[in-house]
């Protein structure tokens, strides 16, 4: 048993369709432990770098809309999952890539569709499939600050740039 982690998203479909409970549910029967969570809104150079081994494809502006939230809503719930084999467990209940070809009781299965006009899987729901790929979205996605366990080597370094503080 290896302890990985694993970037999960709740896609704009997923919180449109009030869908944040029910995920939250179902991936707790892993046991894994959530070491971050953000809601944002995904700018177009997130996207195209989230996705960018989907460059070539033919739905890939449709799909960098869709996650942006174009078809939905302009956010998304982003989660770091951590624990024993996390990647393969939390893969196992979101289900298929495909909402069609998903297990009829998988995450995608349950609550995903096809969009007819974009052909876009709108499958409410990214998991990493890799440990490569899940330290390269959550370092995409999170900065080291916002995660409460340092999961992968830190460094610090003193930056001048301005920031929001309250008013
Ligand atoms: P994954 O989300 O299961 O890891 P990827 O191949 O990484 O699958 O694709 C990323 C996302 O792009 C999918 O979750 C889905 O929303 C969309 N997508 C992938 N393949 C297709 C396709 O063949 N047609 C339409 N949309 C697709
Ligand atoms: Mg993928």
């Amino acid at each position: 048993m290896v302890v990985q982690q694993s970037l999960v998203i709740i896609k704009p479909d997923g919180l449109v369709k009030s869908l944040t409970g029910n995920i939250i549910t179902a991936l707790s029967e892993t046991k894994l432990k959530i070491v971050g969570a953000k809601i944002l809104k995904v700018s177009r150079e997130l996207a195209e770098k989230h996705y960018e081994h989907l460059k070539s494809k033919p739905f890939f502006n449709e799909l960098i809309d869709y996650i942006m939230g174009k078809y939905h809503t302009d956010r998304v719930l982003a989660l770091v999952y951590h624990g024993e084999e996390a990647i393969n467990k939390i893969r196992e209940i979101c289900g298929a890539t495909n909402p069609e070809e998903a297990s009829p009781i998988s995450i995608r299965g349950k609550y995903g569709r096809i969009n007819s006009k974009t052909k876009v899987f709108e499958n409410v729901i990214h998991a990493s499939d890799t440990e490569e790929n899940a330290k390269r979205e959550i370092q995409l996605w999170f900065s080291p600050s916002e995660l409460t366990e340092i999961i992968y080597p830190i460094k610090t370094e003193f930056l001048t740039s301005p920031k929001l503080v309250w008013a």
